[in-house]
């Protein structure tokens, strides 16, 4: 699947202004955007750093993946994405080595990237995101 550069590492925090009190004015990364992106229920912030990117997720619902993860574990890290080229042969090819797939069909994610995540039960306990950007 020829797996590029971590793309982002996704953070849930509980309040997006306040979390980048400390992302953007005192650590001073630059802040890309703010985007909500419906089909996840998730308002997201992307800070480059270097090739990679900080994206800090809210969620809009509580039923929300990234709510539900507060709820549980508190803020923290919540996905780390990896950059492939070909989204469709890297689910296939994790697919036929048994791995889960949470997605098994692209969805789209903020930024206007095609994504598909991994189960952690499969990625030892971590989410990963398999992230495609034209
Ligand atoms: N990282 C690591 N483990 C996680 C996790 C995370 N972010 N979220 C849930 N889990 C763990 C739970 O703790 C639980 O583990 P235990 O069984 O040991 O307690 C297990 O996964 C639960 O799995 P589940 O019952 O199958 O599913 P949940 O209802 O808890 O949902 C998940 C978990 C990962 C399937 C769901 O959050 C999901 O589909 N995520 C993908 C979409 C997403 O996260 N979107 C938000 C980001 C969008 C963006 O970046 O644009």
């Amino acid at each position: 699947m020829n797996p590029k550069n971590i793309d982002h590492i996704g953070i849930a925090v509980i309040d997006l202004d306040e979390a980048l009190e400390f992302w953007r004015d005192q650590l001073g990364l630059e802040l890309h955007g703010v985007e909500t992106v419906e089909q996840q229920k998730v308002k997201t912030a992307f800070l480059p750093v270097g090739d990679t990117e900080v994206e800090l997720l809210q969620g809009t619902d509580p039923e929300s993946p990234v709510a539900k993860f507060i709820e549980k574990k508190g803020e923290g890290i919540h996905h780390i994405a990896i950059r492939v080229d070909d989204l469709e042969g890297a689910i296939a090819e994790l697919k036929a080595k048994g791995v889960r797939m949470i997605d098994e069909t692209p969805r789209l994610g903020a930024g206007g990237a095609r994504i598909a995540f991994v189960h952690p039960k499969s990625s030892r306990g971590v989410l990963l995101e398999l992230c495609e950007r034209k």
